[in-house]
């Protein structure tokens, strides 16, 4: 999940200047996505992301780390673009309920990465033809449930812990 952790955090560090949505609204009359969701986070995220993953590629291989599943370069890539698509797709939900920028939204802020992530993950294996990476990495249905259960419960703690550093270095407005 590194490549899934990274790019948020990291776009939080590199964000800035043009929005996504180029400032624009919705029908409803408020932004599409709001100033939070940057070209600059947005790129620079998904880049960081993608180092992450292929720096553990790297470890994985010079250590031979076969107990752990393997990332692969569609992996990599699809998880760290799906943790900020999910991301900009909550934020688009999160105008649309009225929410500011940067306001609490506490269960969809938690799991929009894992989602994004995970989702675009499998969509991606499954257009290239290599679905069978769950089989290969996974020995049983019960070792992939135990590593979905492992992500939901450590996700929520990962968030918030890097939002109060994030919070307390100064980099965040808010510790959420
Ligand atoms: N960020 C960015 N571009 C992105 C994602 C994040 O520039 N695609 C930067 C923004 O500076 C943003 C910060 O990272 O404020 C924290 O990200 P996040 O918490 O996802 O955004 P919020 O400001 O909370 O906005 P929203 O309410 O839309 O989630
Ligand atoms: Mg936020
Ligand atoms: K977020």
């Amino acid at each position: 999940m590194i490549p899934a952790y990274i790019p948020n955090p990291a776009a939080a560090l590199l964000g800035g200047g043009t929005p996504v949505d180029f400032g624009k609204c919705a029908k409803d009359g408020r932004r599409i996505l709001g100033d939070g969701k940057t070209w600059r986070g947005l790129i620079g995220g998904i880049v960081v992301g993608i180092i992450f993953g292929l720096m553990q590629i790297f470890l994985y291989n010079y250590f031979n780390l076969e107990f752990l599943p393997k990332q692969t370069i569609i992996t990599v890539c699809a998880l760290a673009t799906g943790a900020l698509l999910g991301d900009m797709v909550k934020s688009y939900f999160k105008r649309r309920l009225g929410k500011d920028r940067g306001a609490k939204w506490p269960i969809a802020d938690m799991y929009d990465m894992v989602v994004g992530s995970l989702v675009l993950m499998t969509l991606a294996l499954l257009v290239t033809g290599n679905l069978n990476w769950f089989t290969e990495n996974f020995d049983s249905v019960g070792f992939l449930i135990a590593t979905i259960i492992a992500i939901l419960i450590l996700s929520p703690l990962l968030h918030r812990g890097t939002n109060i550093i994030g919070y307390l270095l100064g980099l965040k407005d808010v510790p959420w």
